[in-house]
């Protein structure tokens, strides 16, 4: 799959340098290769232009990950890159039904389907793989023989239908947007939960395929339309989805035969082009060679260079840890101002009932002690800390009486309430210290915990060939 792109994108990395920063001039120089190696592959010239423009836009401006080569950091900005271009986190629809299905299921009746696309896409193949692949999901497909074209076009899905053991509707004779009511009809009868159609293709777009294909559309109004797309054909595949999206209303593609020596323009065009996302890859001629898409992993298949993207954002994470620690390291020193506390709120908002949650960190139970816990005032609380001076935040000793009537005043609450308040954050400020010199459970807990990520994910980087003082972490 995509082994001449892949050799090729790879060669026009290999000219980015090994050391130092990135030089705008090999970076042009690399990008004039990925241009040569999209446009070999039929990438559409259009998308190419601002791929190319985007990756050069990133590849500049982005700040240098000292410890990761430069020629890593760009294959890791091309395939995010790619990744977008393919569609980035949208593929699936938020629709009634398992997240994992790239399906937008009907909230009520049976969901219909129906494939459009040119003679030998690989549409019959593909109803009966998609049928098969819910049929593994739980579902109760029916296919539909709606391609009264071919005389062998039913007996072919019938034959599939068969070895899948997946009833299919077929009809001796009859004009195929008739016989998919009757097939929908026939569905909600015999308690079918998706009805796929599978259409007649024709070898151009011309208007009497478009004409049967929309009058379908228009008579059992699709809860989807798939776009068959054969991988193979590059460019044109682009240039028919064009044309189909303009008559029909398409609400996503499937790309088959991956699994040949394609080239990889269709895959890399097809959403820029038309918009519409590529929901599932066929990757065979067997009916279980029918994957969900996914842009990342397609991505990684065409850079071929899946490790080095992941060790870029090893080396990412590694900084986002420690900037987690400090928050840490400051949170546990004493240094812990009504600020912190109030962010705390916050979180505990978010993740529910207080009581349920803390009592599952081994030791704290106790630690707590009697510990006021009760969160139904967290808004009077957050209420009072807001009414506060952002000095008197970070440094609450300053409270005096007179302030903490104003406060009260201020928060609509009494003065015994901000008192409470103010004694609750001293015992958790004490609590914090106590945990923060190492002395309580937590303390070391927390420490154990990040000391052993830290470890690992230091020895990983250092495998991987990673300076790690450039990372600004040092080597023990
Ligand atoms: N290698 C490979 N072959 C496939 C794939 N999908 C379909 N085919 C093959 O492509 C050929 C055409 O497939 P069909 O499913 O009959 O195509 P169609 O779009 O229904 O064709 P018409 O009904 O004539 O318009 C068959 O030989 C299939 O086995 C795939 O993902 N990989
Ligand atoms: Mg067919």
């Amino acid at each position: 799959m995509f082994d001449s792109l892949t050799q090729r994108l790879q060669s026009a990395f290999s000219k980015l340098g090994r050391k130092g920063e990135l030089k705008d001039s090999d970076v042009d120089d690399a990008l004039r290769g990925i241009r040569t190696a999209l446009l070999t592959a039929d990438v559409h010239l259009s998308v190419v232009k601002q791929l190319v423009a985007d990756i050069r836009e990133r590849a500049i401006g982005e700040k240098v990950l000292e410890s990761v080569q430069p020629e890593q950091q760009v294959v890791k900005i091309v395939h995010d890159e790619l990744v977008r271009l393919m569609g980035g986190d949208d593929v699936k629809p938020s629709m009634p039904g398992d997240a994992t299905i790239p399906i937008q299921f009907a909230a009520r009746g049976p969901t219909v389907i129906l494939m459009a696309g040119l003679q030998g896409a690989g549409k019959t193949t593909t109803c009966a793989k998609l049928a098969n692949y819910l049929k593994s999901k739980g579902r109760r497909p029916l296919l539909v023989a709606a391609d009264m074209q071919r005389p062998a076009a039913v007996e072919q899905l019938k034959v599939l239908g068969e070895s899948l053991d997946i009833a299919v509707h077929s009809e001796a004779s009859g004009r195929p947007p008739k016989i998919c009511q009757r097939a929908v009809k026939a569905a909600v009868a015999g308690g079918h939960d998706v009805v796929i159609l599978d259409t007649a293709g024709r070898l151009h777009v011309d208007r009497d395929l478009m004409y049967e294909v929309k009058d379908i559309a228009a008579k059992v109004d699709p809860h989807e339309i798939f776009l068959v797309l054969d991988s193979m054909t590059g460019q044109d595949a682009v240039n028919s989805a064009k044309a189909f999206d303009e008559s029909l209303p398409l609400t996503g593609v499937v790309l088959t035969k991956l699994d040949g020596d394609t080239r990889g323009g269709a895959a890399l065009s097809v959403r820029a082009v038309t918009g519409k996302p590529i929901r599932f890859l066929g990757t065979g001629e067997r009916t279980d060679q029918l994957e969900p898409f996914h842009p990342d992993r397609l991505a990684s298949r065409i850079l071929g260079m899946g490790d080095v993207v992941s060790l870029v954002e090893r080396a990412q994470s590694a900084m986002q840890e420690q900037e987690v620690e400090k928050a840490a390291e400051k949170m546990f020193s004493g240094s812990f101002t009504m600020e912190d506390m109030l962010a705390q709120f916050e979180q505990v908002e978010r993740m529910g009932p207080m009581k349920e949650w803390i009592g599952m960190l081994p030791g704290v139970g106790s630690a707590l002690g009697d510990m006021d816990m009760d969160e139904k005032p967290l808004g009077r609380a957050k209420a009072i800390i807001l009414s506060m001076t952002p000095d008197e935040r970070r440094r609450p000793d300053v409270l005096d009486p007179s302030r903490r009537r104003r406060i009260a005043r201020g928060s609509g609450s009494s003065l015994d309430e901000v008192n409470r308040l103010l004694k609750s954050y001293k015992q958790m400020r004490q609590m914090m210290k106590q945990m923060g010199s190492g002395g309580g459970l937590m303390g070391k807990m927390m420490n154990r915990k990040f000391q052993k990520s830290k470890e690992k994910q230091l020895r990983e980087l250092r495998k991987q060939g990673v300076n790690l003082a450039d990372l600004g972490l040092s080597s023990q």
